[in-house]
């Protein structure tokens, strides 16, 4: 996910997960923290057990509201006209923190005028939050230090997500809140080491550390190091790649540990996609859905079964060790690659263990370079690490920022209406999520304890809707969009407001993402997952789709 734009860095946290606990302020947006980050959800709960002030802004009433001193139930896709109002207000009451505005920032004067463009009757408009509850929660967050911001999806997955976390981070330093214990801008990652995979150049941009392709003096050195040519452009991001493959201009991918089968937005569109290519591989440590279209199936062994280093949502490094030998043929992904790179001929893969990969990695990397597997063996540390004797780095930002002049920026953002928004013929807005009880949609199916807990697809609809549409609470119902339709069980519930509707994608029999759009943010380039316009339809009229009983034959 594309971290804080100009300024700030990588989509980490800014801070550490145990300064959270010690936060006097709470802004909590568009994250089921208890649901989905357990761990970080305890540190929130402790906070308010000793006396933080928590705010959620969040649809969807989520367990975090039950604690909350302040809930904002805005409306899907609105959260950038919320900000803006919450930013009006701090800004109105002289509460922003000018000291540190003008030591440690820069383009202030534009952006408080791009803020008072709007009144606070705009922004209760838009987001359907009163602005009695809009000046209450700028007071609270704008005099309560330190204040953090927690945000995940509900602020990155549309397709002004990017825009979503410049406002966050105008915010912050509106207020003085980064660069010190319990502040920062905070997105919680989501997948196991999808930090350390990004950290390890696994993006199309940059090297590893964060260092860029088209940075001449960076591509030199790797050019030196691993005695090859490398291309000084940039490539795609991965949903772009679908694209190229439909088109023709990708022949041959490569997939490692993706579903985008069923987790990608419009999956119609990616089987299609798919189909055009002229060799298609997946690594995977299952068969899943997508492997199930591929030429070859390169079977990996999991996190279990291997050595390395895992790095998590603070920027900790850590080791994992082998607890049990590969299954079946399986193999780790590191020899799978060195195997398939040295059977083509290309030099420098001859590695016999992780640890010289980490060797080779961290002489290249300023952010990693104090970083060894001795210092680790018993505790990870937090990059910037920049040599042997530096212990690492809890919270960023203390000093300077990451640009030029060392000070932030600040990014004027104004709100855009989500890419598609309900109509006469789709009066409903979709949004999806994730579930306690599962992880995405295959990992957690193979264990049947699971399943115990949430077996079906259940779509939350509000009574009132299911009224007016006489649905009963367990009725089969069918939910369409412009891109195709799913049929699921209703669960009608007052979690969602009226209006609105949610699914999970935890199952490949209701292939939740037929529905979702493809409408892409223009920096991240990721898909308006939280945002699409569906209709819903009693199964009495509803028909099964060709999308639905294509599922599960496999590549056509
Ligand atoms: N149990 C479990 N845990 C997981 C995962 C899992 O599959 N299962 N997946 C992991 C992964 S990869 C990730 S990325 C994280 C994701 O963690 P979260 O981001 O917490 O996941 P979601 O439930 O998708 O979305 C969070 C919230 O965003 C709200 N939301 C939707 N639209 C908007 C909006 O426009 N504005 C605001 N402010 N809020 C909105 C939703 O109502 C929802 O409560 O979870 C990780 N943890
Ligand atoms: N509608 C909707 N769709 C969404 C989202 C949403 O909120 N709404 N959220 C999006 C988000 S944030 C995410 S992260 C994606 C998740 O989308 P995916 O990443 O496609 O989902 P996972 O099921 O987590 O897939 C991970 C795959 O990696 C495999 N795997 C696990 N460990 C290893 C390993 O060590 N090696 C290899 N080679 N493979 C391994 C698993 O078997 C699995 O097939 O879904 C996205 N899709
Ligand atoms: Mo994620």
């Amino acid at each position: 996910m594309a971290g804080l734009a100009a300024s700030f860095g990588s989509g980490a946290m800014t801070n550490s997960i145990n300064e959270i606990s010690e936060a006097a302020c709470i802004f909590a947006i568009g994250t089921n923290t208890t649901a989905n980050h357990p761990i970080i959800g305890r540190q929130v709960t402790r906070a308010v057990q000793k006396g933080a002030r928590l705010i959620v802004a969040d649809p969807r009433r989520i367990p975090l509201c039950r604690l909350a001193d302040i809930w904002l139930r805005l409306r899907p896709g609105t959260d950038i006209a919320l900000i803006n109002g919450i930013m009006r207000v701090i800004i109105e009451e002289n509460l922003m923190d000018t000291a540190f505005i003008e030591e440690r920032c820069e383009d202030y004067e534009a952006f408080e005028a791009s803020i008072m463009e709007h009144d606070l009757a705009a922004a209760e408009k838009i987001t359907g939050v009163s602005a009695q509850d809009i000046v209450r929660a700028a007071r609270m967050y704008g005099s309560i230090a330190p204040a953090t911001i927690l945000y995940t999806l509900g602020i990155t997955e549309h397709s002004h997500g990017t825009d979503n976390v410049r406002a966050l981070a105008n915010l912050a330093l509106l207020t003085g809140n980064i660069g010190r214990p319990s502040t920062g801008v905070n997105p919680l990652r989501g997948q196991n080491n999808v930090q350390g995979a990004c950290d390890m150049g696994a993006l199309p941009n940059v090297y590893t550390g964060y260092q860029e392709v088209e940075n001449e003096e960076v591509r030199i050195k790797f050019e030196r190091a691993w005695n090859c040519k490398l291309s000084p452009s940039n490539g795609l991001k991965m949903t772009e790649m679908f694209d190229a493959a439909h088109e023709g201009r990708i022949k041959a991918l490569y997939l490692k540990g993706e579903d985008p089968v069923v987790t990608d937005a419009d999956t119609t569109f990616i089987e299609k996609a798919i189909s055009h290519l002229e060799l298609f591989i997946v690594q995977d440590i299952f068969l899943t859905e997508t492997a199930r279209l591929a030429d070859v199936v390169l079977p990996a062994a999991s996190f279990a079964e291997k050595d390395g280093t895992f790095t998590n949502t603070e920027r900790r490094v850590q080791r994992i060790r082998k607890a049990i030998e590969p299954r079946g043929n399986s193999r780790p992904d590191w020899m799978i690659i060195c195997d398939i790179a040295r059977s083509m001929g290309v030099e420098g893969f001859d590695f016999d263990n992780t640890q010289e990969i980490f060797e080779e990695m961290r002489v290249l990397t300023p952010s990693y370079s104090g970083i060894n597997y001795e210092r680790i063996e018993k505790s990870g540390i937090q990059w910037p690490c920049p040599d042997n004797e530096h212990p690492g780095t809890p919270y960023l930002y203390s000093e300077r920022f990451n640009t030029s002049s060392g000070r932030a920026k600040f990014a004027p953002v104004s709100y855009r209406p989500s890419a598609e928004t309900t109509s006469h013929e789709y009066p409903f807005i979709l949004i999806t999520r994730r579930s306690a009880f599962h992880y995405h949609a295959v990992m957690t199916h193979k264990a049947e304890g699971f399943d115990e807990l949430r077996k079906e697809e259940r779509i939350e609809i509000h009574p009132t809707d299911a009224a007016t549409l006489e649905i009963q609470d367990g009725e089969v119902i069918k939910v369409s969009s412009r891109r195709g339709s799913v049929k699921a069980k209703a669960n009608i519930t007052e979690v969602v407001p009226a209006g609105v509707v949610c699914m999970t994608f935890n199952f490949a029999e209701t292939r939740t993402n037929i529905l979702t759009n493809r409408a892409l943010d223009p920096v991240a380039k990721t898909p308006e997952f939280k945002v699409c316009a569906v209709k819903i339809e009693r199964e009495e009229s509803a028909y099964i789709t060709k999308d639905y009983i294509r599922w599960g034959t496999g590549k056509s």
